[in-house]
């Protein structure tokens, strides 16, 4: 990043004056990358004296023919650059030799010039004026323009130098770089036609890049920035007027972002110039452009990217993207707060700029009925739990069950009764805290045939996990009898990894008594059991929860009425161009009993996190909102659905649709063709 650190400094003072986009940066502006351009600076000894400590610089000087009062007064500015007593070196520099055409006077006129245009020492007012009429005009003149950053007149004082001396390669090519500022294209590039023998191929090829660019000849331009070899960071001085070589294509970026060649900027720079083209683009007007830019990088400054998704007309984005810094701005631990200056600086900010944004709407509502329905006790809470018997434990035979959903936990036979026990996740999306929900299979053959999968209504920790081995009868008439140990996972112990688990109640060996006529129930008939339609959250008592006329067992939102909402649209190309692998729950489809079987496989369900109605993705999908998960959450325990957000661009032609997973996260950018299509383009992924 270094590299465009510096660019966008130099490529803030590059556009002063720039008439036609801009306004010329404030005073403030400027100050603000001032200190940044010291630091882009070279160094006083070794880059501007032939030397890197004082003894060595003062041999260079002398075999170049200066003076010997000269170059002591020379080294003497080097040691303290910053002293006031440095003009009056400069002046003794300036009069050590009595032939001011000597070789070696020439070489002083040099070094001072370089010494105040490259801003390596200050000299201000009547003592600036004294040092400056002492130097060869040009020199002065050079000087001049340089330090009248953004001042009026700076392009004329660059013409005079340019002009007194036309065969030195800065002086032109700042003169040049002065022209396009203003947009003056056609002098610009007459400038550029011949530069002086010692010019730097890369500035050269920059500036007429920019001028090619300013023209509209975009493909010409983009083509000479693709032939500037690429910064490697390091490498020569800083011109005085700020144009540095090895930045080239990095400055070219932020000029053909004024000059408007969007598209080609980012295609051919965009990898190292992500801030300063969202910078730019926010210039422009073009606020989706910025955030889209600001989000194609995944340290991206939240604020930033706040203030431009409130801009779009999303306020609850805004507060989304700055949710973690103000938990820990507003926090009261210690630990957790601001720990310096900077940060206090920074938390002042944000908590200024979130006062800005308009009232949170009313906390998302829950539909009554669906409240109703979460607010019920969990079925398996009815479940009888005794000790389990002393006796013979007996583990039953490895059954292997065809379209199984998950790792086998237990089985039995008992006559011809057999019953496998597994952990599936499809309908229990807890991450890496738990294997899932736990389903029974039942066979009345002796194991050949499988019924199943029934859910029990209880995950894994949560409370119980099954035990291997029972000493009591697994069948008892119409109860099934399964072993565990009741060990909740207490959710207060929960980290990211979770790797230190606690357990609010532990009870070792008991039985769970699940009743079958509960485990087989669909009152409604539509093909799930009421067990299963709890986890989804559907209507154990209508078989058409949302009324759109499809039973829940085959509806693909069950919970949500066929919208038309674009933004589902755009959330719907993603998941078909990624294949769901960006979603952390990856259903095996064979969770259902459906009244159409055969459609099963096509049938994944996803548990989703969204504020907008999200019907029409391909598999199932259960959609609820933030308030509606919090619910279901206080019956079941915790469950990470995917937390999908839309910011969708003004013409509702584009959106960045972000998948967060709490522990992934991606970013996508989709754009709707002209031909109806979708292109889908990932900005960012991460994984903790
Ligand atoms: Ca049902
Ligand atoms: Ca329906």
């Amino acid at each position: 990043m270094k590299p465009c650190i510096a660019a966008l400094v130099s490529s803030v003072l590059v556009i002063v004056g720039a008439g036609v986009a801009l306004a010329a940066p404030s005073e403030a502006e400027l100050r603000r990358h001032l200190p940044q351009r010291i630091y882009a600076g070279p160094a006083c000894l070794g880059e501007i004296l032939p030397g890197k400590d004082p003894g060595s610089a003062a041999e260079g000087l002398k075999n170049l023919g200066v003076p010997p009062a000269s170059a002591r007064a020379l080294v003497g500015v080097c040691r303290r650059p910053y002293d006031k007593v440095a003009s009056d070196l400069l002046l003794e520099a300036l009069d050590g030799a009595s032939d001011p055409a000597s070789e070696g006077q020439v070489v002083v006129g040099r070094i001072v010039e370089a010494l105040l245009a490259r801003h390596v020492v200050a000299v201000e007012g009547e003592r600036r004026r004294e040092v400056l009429s002492r130097l060869p005009p040009a020199r002065a003149a050079f000087v001049e323009a340089v330090l009248a950053d953004g001042e009026p007149g700076q392009l004329e004082k660059f013409e005079r130098a340019a002009s007194l001396a036309p065969d030195d390669p800065e002086k032109r090519l700042c003169y040049a770089d002065a022209l396009l500022r203003v947009e003056r294209t056609a002098e610009a590039e007459a400038a550029l036609a011949s530069p002086p023998p010692g010019s730097d191929g890369r500035v050269v090829a920059a500036l007429r890049a920019i001028a090619l660019a300013q023209r509209g000849a975009y493909q010409q331009a983009k083509d000479m920035v693709a032939s500037i070899p690429t910064p490697t960071g390091g490498g020569p001085a800083v011109y005085a007027c700020n144009i540095q070589p090895d930045d080239a294509r990095c400055t070219v970026t932020w000029i053909f972002v004024q000059a408007k060649a969007y598209d080609a900027a980012i295609d051919v720079a965009g990898p190292f110039c992500g801030a300063s083209v969202a910078e730019a683009y926010q210039e422009l007007g073009r606020t989706f452009d910025a955030y889209v830019a600001l989000r194609r990088d995944s340290f991206d400054d939240p604020l930033a990217a706040a203030k431009l998704v409130a801009a779009l007309g999303r306020p609850d984005v805004a507060r989304e993207h700055l949710s973690w810094p103000l938990e820990r701005c507003r926090s009261a631990k210690k630990e957790e707060r601001p720990a310096d200056e900077k940060e206090r600086a920074e938390c002042e900010q944000i908590l200024a700029f979130v006062a800005t944004l308009p009232e949170a709407e009313a906390p998302s509502t829950v539909d009554p009925e669906l409240r109703r329905r979460l607010a019920e006790k969990p079925l398996a809470s009815s479940y009888q739990e005794v000790p389990a018997p002393k006796g013979e434990r007996r583990a039953g035979p490895p059954f292997d069950i065809p379209g199984a959903c998950g790792p086998v936990l237990f089985t039995a036979l008992e006559g011809e009764r057999g019953l496998a026990a597994l952990a599936c996740g499809d309908l229990d999306p807890k991450g890496e805290l738990s294997m899932g929900g736990v389903v029974l299979y039942l066979s009345d053959d002796g194991g050949k045939r499988w019924d199943g999968p029934f859910h029990t209504g209880f995950a894994l920790g949560f409370p119980y996990y099954v035990r291997r081995d029972t000493a009591a009868p697994v069948f008892a008439g119409d109860v099934i009898q399964l072993p565990v140990d009741h060990r909740e996972i207490d959710p207060d112990s929960i980290t990211f990894p979770p790797v230190s688990l606690r357990a609010k109640r532990t009870a070792r060996d008991r039985l769970v008594r699940i009743p079958l006529s509960i485990l087989r129930r669909d009152q409604d008939g539509d093909g799930l059991t009421d067990l299963v339609e709890e986890r989804l959250a559907t209507d154990w008592t209508k078989a058409d929860t949302d009324g759109d006329g499809t039973p829940d067992g085959v509806d693909d939102a069950p919970l949500t009425k066929p919208v038309n909402d674009p933004r589902a649209r755009f959330v719907g190309a993603v998941i078909e161009e990624k294949k769901m692998v960006a979603l952390v729950h990856e259903p095996g489809g064979s969770m259902f009993p459906t009244p159409a079987p055969e459609r099963q496989a096509d049938r994944p369900t996803r548990f989703v996190e969204a504020s907008f109605p999200l019907s029409g993705l391909p598999g199932r999908t259960i959609a609820l909102n933030g308030a509606a998960w919090q619910l279901y959450r206080k019956k079941f325990g915790p469950v990470y659905p995917t937390k999908i957000e839309v910011v969708t661009s003004p013409d509702g032609k584009r959106a960045v649709v972000d998948l967060d997973e709490r522990w992934r996260r991606a970013v996508y950018l989709v754009e709707e063709k002209a031909d109806g299509s979708m292109a889908v383009e990932q900005l960012t992924a991460w994984i903790t």
